[in-house]
C-alpha cells in the first residue's frame, strides 16, 4: 500500500469571530502532538503551510460584516494552499482559527473536485449572509458562502470554483439556529441533523445517513468540524459554546465512522480557542479528534 500523506495546513485566523483567541488554535494542536499521533497512525505528514494576513489588508470601518476583507484575504490564501495540496496527492488537514477560513477550503477544494459533498459538524450551521446575520460575525455566513447564497461566492476567492450542492450537504450536532438559518435549511434542500435527530436516531445512524447522502454522486466529501459541536463541558475552549452538545464518545465515534468509510477527502478543524481553556482540554480533545479521523482505534 502507497503511504498515505497528510498535508496539515494552519491557519492561525481569528478575526471571523466574535471574539479573539481562535487563531492560537492551530499552534495549540501542534504542541499537543498532533503530527506525532498522525505519523503513530502510519501517516508521511508535512505542516509546511501557515497562512497568514498580508500586510495593509484592513476593512473599512463602519461596514455591516466585521473584518470582511481580512477573511477574504485569508480564504484566498487558504484556497490556494487547499488546492496545491491535493493537486499533489496529499489529504488536506486544515486547522483554524474560526470558521470563517472554511470558505477558503470550500473554494480551494471545488476546484479540484467536480461534485465535493461536505458534511458540516456544528452547534451552529453558519447559514447566515450579510443581509441576515445577528452579529456581522463572517464566521456564522461561511456554509452560506459555500452553497451560493451569500453576495460573497467562491468563485471571487478561488478562480473557477462552483456552489456546493444542497442535496450533498449535511449539518451534524445543530442546537443554536437564527430564524433565517432555519428557513435556509428548509428551502435550500439540505440535510440537518439538530441534537434532536441524533437523540431520537443514535450517532451512527445519523452519521451513516451522513455519509451516504454527501457520498452520492460526489468526487470527495469535505469534513468542517467546528469544536463547538462538542458539549462545553468536554470542549470549553471555544468562543460560542452551547449546552446540549456531542458527548465525548458520540463525537469519538462520528470521527471513527467517517474514518472506517473511507469517504472524508480533507477536514477542517476548527473554533479551538486556547485563550478561553480549562488546562488545554480542548486543544488536547482536538488531536484525539482528529487522530479518531485518520484510523486510531482502541483495539
Ligand atoms: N448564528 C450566529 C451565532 C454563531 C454562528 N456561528 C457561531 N456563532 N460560532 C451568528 O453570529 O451568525
Ligand atoms: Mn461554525
Ligand atoms: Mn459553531
Amino acid at each position: 500500500m502507497v503511504q498515505q500523506s497528510i498535508s496539515i495546513i494552519r491557519v492561525p485566523f481569528g478575526l471571523g469571530a466574535g471574539r479573539p483567541g481562535s487563531e492560537n488554535g492551530p499552534d495549540s494542536m501542534m504542541k499537543f502532538g498532533l503530527v506525532k499521533k498522525l505519523e503513530g497512525l502510519g501517516y508521511d505528514v508535512r505542516a509546511d503551510y501557515n497562512i497568514r494576513l498580508p500586510e495593509g489588508i484592513k476593512s473599512p470601518p463602519g461596514s455591516k460584516m466585521k473584518h470582511i476583507e481580512e477573511v477574504l484575504a485569508i480564504a484566498a490564501l487558504l484556497g490556494e494552499a487547499v488546492y496545491e495540496s491535493v493537486e499533489d496527492g496529499h489529504i488536506p488537514l486544515v486547522l483554524g482559527g474560526d470558521h470563517s477560513i472554511a470558505m477558503g477550503s470550500l473554494a480551494g477544494l471545488n476546484r479540484h473536485y467536480s461534485n465535493m459533498g461536505v458534511i458540516w459538524v456544528d452547534a451552529h450551521s453558519d447559514l447566515n449572509t450579510e443581509l441576515t446575520s445577528p452579529s456581522g460575525n463572517m464566521h456564522g455566513i461561511s456554509l452560506a458562502v459555500g452553497l451560493g447564497l451569500s453576495h460573497i461566492k467562491l468563485k471571487q476567492i478561488a478562480e473557477g470554483a462552483v456552489p456546493l450542492k444542497a442535496e450533498n450537504c449535511v449539518i451534524i450536532g445543530a442546537r443554536d439556529l437564527d430564524r433565517d438559518e432555519k428557513a435556509m435549511i428548509r428551502s435550500s434542500g439540505m440535510t440537518c441533523y439538530t441534537m434532536h435527530e441524533i437523540d431520537r436516531l443514535g450517532i451512527e445512524k445519523v452519521v451513516q445517513e451522513a455519509l451516504r447522502i454527501a457520498g452520492n454522486g460526489t468526487d470527495g466529501v469535505h469534513l468542517s468540524f467546528d469544536i463547538d459541536s462538542v458539549d462545553p463541558i468536554e470542549a470549553p475552549g471555544t468562543g460560542t459554546p452551547v449546552r446540549g452538545g456531542l458527548s465525548y464518545r458520540e463525537a469519538h465515534l462520528l470521527l471513527e465512522l467517517m474514518s472506517e468509510s473511507g469517504r472524508i477527502t480533507s477536514a477542517d478543524f476548527v473554533e479551538v480557542n486556547p485563550l478561553l481553556d480549562r488546562n488545554n482540554q480542548t486543544s488536547k480533545l482536538a488531536v484525539e479528534f482528529i487522530g479518531s479521523l485518520f484510523g486510531s482505534r482502541i483495539l
